[in-house]
C-alpha cells in the first residue's frame, strides 16, 4: 500500500449468483459431508450465521476472489503473499485482551467472546484505499456486544486495536515496513455502531488466516485498513490511539479514513474504484460517500470537516 497501487488483477468472473445461491441453500438444507465437501473442500464447516437484510442486494465476490486478493503485511506486500503464507499462524488457541477503561478488564477465550452471541451474515462492501473493491459475505456479530460484555467506562472515547505480533510465525514483519504490531482504532461511537463487526467467517466458513482468523474488525464504510485483522488487543482509552497508517504518513492516511470521493490521496485520486473478479478490464465504478454507506454513518460526523479529518 505504501505507494503500490496493485493492478495484477487476475481473477475471473465474479461467482454467478445461482452458483452461490445453490450453495447458500445447500448448506442451510444440511447437505451430506460429500456434497458439501464437493463445493467447498472437506474442511469446511458451516457456522450457521443467521442471514440477514444487510447486502442483500449486493452480488458478493466468489471466495476464491476474497481468499486470494489480501493486504495482509505481517505476511509479505504481495496480493499473494498471504494466501501462501498465512497456513504459519497458530489461531487455535487464541484469545483478546480487552483492557483500559472497562469494568470486566482480562483475556477473553474465543469461547468467551461467542458465549451467548448470534453470529450473522452481512453482506458488506469492501473498499481498499488502493482503489479495488469487494463484496463480501462476511460473518459475524455488533463490536457492540463483546464492549458491552467488558462494560465500557463512561470516561472512553476511543477504541485501540492491535493484532499479534509473532516473527515466528508471521515472515513480514522482519520487514520494518510499518511499525509492529499492526495498530488500529475508532471513536467510540463508530465502534458501537450496529454496521460495524467482529467477523469470524466468510461464506459461512471459519475465517481463513490470510483473511484474519480467528477474528477481525469490519468497518465497511473506511478504508479496508481500518478493517485490522487477527485482533489480540482491544483497549478502551480516552485519547485517539496511534493507528498503522496514520503513523506511517498522517497525510496519506488519517485517522477517520472514511471512503471519500472528494478527498483525494496526496498520490491518486478517490473518485473510482475498481472491483475485483471483473477481469482485467473491469470498469471502474464511481467511489460512493461512507462507501454507500452514507444513510447510515453520516450522522456520526455533523458539523465536521471530512477533508481536514480525513
Ligand atoms: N493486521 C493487519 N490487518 C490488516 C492489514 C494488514 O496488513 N495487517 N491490511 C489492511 C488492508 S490495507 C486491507 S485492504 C484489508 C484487506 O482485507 P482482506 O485481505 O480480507 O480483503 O485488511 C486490513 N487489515
Ligand atoms: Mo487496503
Amino acid at each position: 500500500m505504501a505507494g503500490r497501487y496493485q493492478s495484477d488483477m487476475t481473477k475471473d468472473d465474479v461467482t454467478p449468483k445461482h452458483v452461490w445461491l445453490n450453495r447458500r441453500s445447500l448448506i442451510a438444507g444440511g447437505a451430506s459431508a460429500l456434497a458439501l465437501g464437493s463445493i467447498a473442500g472437506p474442511a469446511a464447516a458451516s457456522l450457521g450465521a443467521v442471514k440477514t437484510d444487510y447486502g442483500a442486494d449486493l452480488e458478493p465476490n466468489s471466495f476464491d476472489d476474497i481468499k486470494s486478493y489480501n493486504n495482509f503485511y505481517e505476511f509479505g506486500t504481495d496480493k499473494s503473499d498471504p494466501a501462501r503464507s498465512a497456513h504459519m499462524l497458530t489461531t487455535e488457541p487464541w484469545s483478546i485482551e480487552i483492557d483500559g477503561l472497562v469494568d470486566n478488564p482480562g483475556t477473553y477465550t474465543m469461547d468467551d467472546i461467542l458465549a451467548g452471541v448470534t453470529l450473522e451474515e452481512r453482506i458488506y462492501r469492501f473498499r481498499c484505499v488502493e482503489r479495488w473493491a469487494m463484496v463480501v459475505p462476511w460473518a459475524g456479530f455488533e463490536l457492540a456486544d463483546l464492549l458491552n460484555k467488558a462494560g465500557v467506562q463512561s470516561d472512553a472515547k476511543y477504541v485501540a486495536f492491535e493484532t499479534a505480533y509473532r516473527p515466528d510465525e508471521m515472515p513480514g514483519v522482519r520487514s520494518p515496513i510499518i511499525e509492529w504490531p499492526y495498530r488500529e482504532g475508532l471513536r467510540l461511537d463508530e465502534a458501537m455502531h450496529p454496521l460495524t463487526l467482529m467477523a469470524t467467517g466468510i461464506y459461512d466458513e471459519p475465517m481463513p488466516k490470510q483473511n484474519g482468523a480467528p477474528i477481525r474488525l469490519v468497518v465497511p464504510w473506511k478504508y479496508g485498513y481500518k478493517s485490522i485483522k487477527s485482533i489480540v488487543r482491544i483497549s478502551l482509552v480516552e485519547k485517539q490511539p496511534p493507528t498503522a497508517w496514520n503513523t506511517y504518513s498522517a497525510n496519506e492516511y488519517g485517522f477517520y479514513s472514511n471512503v471519500n470521493p472528494n478527498r483525494d490521496h496526496p498520490r491518486w485520486s478517490q473518485k473510482y474504484e475498481r472491483r475485483i473478479g471483473g477481469g482485467l478490464f473491469a470498469r471502474q465504478t464511481e467511489t460512493l460517500m461512507f462507501n454507500g454507506y452514507e444513510e447510515e454513518v453520516a450522522g456520526l460526523y455533523d458539523g465536521m470537516d471530512l477533508i481536514e479529518f480525513h
